[in-house]
């Protein structure tokens, strides 16, 4: 079986942990996993190279494409809303330039190679821009084309480069004499907030409902910086891997789209609160709301269209809110703790 190399960028975050288990499983591969922070100890032993590095150096990420042939580039390095937020212009740094760098090198391999190199991108619910609270109610399920009117920098940075993957794709270089050989093939799923039973995010907005859980689970008092009613799309982890896994796998011809909404559940704060309550009944939460952080989540859609990932790709989620809680949350948790 011929070996190929993938190449995961923000690698010790938490989709990456994911997804490297995942690519792990699959075998036939070698992973080279890049991140600022030496890598965690229980994804360092599936890897077959580990680069502590910064994808601002573009001469580290020119030397690894000389030395590794990459299939596909998972770019899932990036500053969340919060932080960039707090750090504007680190983010645009790090979520924009940082990203020209990877489709730079995307773009090298290719031409290397002679032939088309997968590059799958995180984006964001982010991108959206709802003026208020009315609107947000009345516009239901968004679809991937309406309300692109983001008011975070986050936000700003995951739209723009969902464009430039478009660019890298169909239009690099547009006025050169002779056609590229090879091309980027950018895909890209657009995730709403995802709760993970095994790591906790950094930096985001839709952290309540995971920090909500862990705290939970150890005991610990959680002043939630949100109002009780603030709805926003929320899937697991393993299905967040599952729609990374799913879209890389789509034959090229079923694609209709580059940038595709996917979801699973929305549920309010407070219905998060409760199913946590069934299960960890001594748990003390209140809602203590940020008014700033609250703007952000009421600028973002209560609940994604995502037919479109249905239709052209299979995507269906695993777990309903139900069963996310009871079959997967509750019992990891559970057990993450219990050590
Ligand atoms: C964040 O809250 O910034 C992220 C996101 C929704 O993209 N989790």
């Amino acid at each position: 079986m011929s070996v190929r190399t993938i190449f995961i960028t923000g690698a010790n975050g938490e989709i990456g942990h994911g997804l490297i288990h995942y690519l792990a499983e699959e075998g036939g591969i070698h992973i080279i996993a890049m991140d600022l922070v030496p890598l965690d100890k229980s994804i360092r032993a599936k890897c077959h190279r580990i680069v502590t590095g910064d994808i601002l150096d573009s001469h580290l990420l020119e030397s690894l494409s000389t030395e590794h042939d990459f299939d596909t580039i998972y770019h899932l390095a990036a500053l969340l809303s919060t932080r960039a937020e707090r750090q504007p212009d680190l983010a645009h740094r790090v979520n924009v330039d940082g990203t020209l760098n990877l489709l730079e090198i995307a773009i090298t391999q290719s031409r290397l190679q002679g032939r088309e190199i997968k590059f799958i991108y995180p984006s964001s619910i982010a991108v959206y821009g709802l003026p208020d609270i009315q609107k947000k109610i009345t516009a239901g399920k968004v679809k991937e084309t309406e309300w692109l009117h983001p008011r975070t920098m986050y936000g700003i940075n995951k739209l723009y480069v969902e464009l430039l993957g478009g660019y890298y794709s169909s239009y690099y270089r547009q006025l050169d004499a002779e056609p590229l050989k090879g091309r980027v093939d950018f895909r890209s799923v657009r995730f709403p907030g995802i709760i993970s039973a095994v790591t906790l995010p950094n930096g985001g907005t839709s952290d309540f409902a995971p920090e909500m859980l862990h705290f939970a689970a150890q005991n610990k008092k959680y002043n939630c910086f949100v109002r009780k009613d603030v709805r926003i799309p929320f899937m697991t982890m393993p299905d967040a891997i599952d729609a990374l896994r799913l879209l890389q796998k789509a034959p090229r011809e079923k694609l209709t789209r580059q940038v595709y909404n996917v979801g699973s559940f929305n549920p309010s704060a407070e219905d998060v609160k409760n199913l946590i309550l069934k299960s960890f009944p001594q748990a003390e939460i209140s809602f203590i709301p940020d008014p700033k952080r609250q703007a952000i989540l009421d600028s973002w859609p209560a609940d994604v269209d995502d037919s479109a990932a249905r239709l052209d790709w299979g995507w269906k989620p695993n777990y309903s809110l139900e069963d996310a809680f009871s079959q997967y949350l509750i019992p990891a948790v559970k057990q993450r703790y219990a050590k």
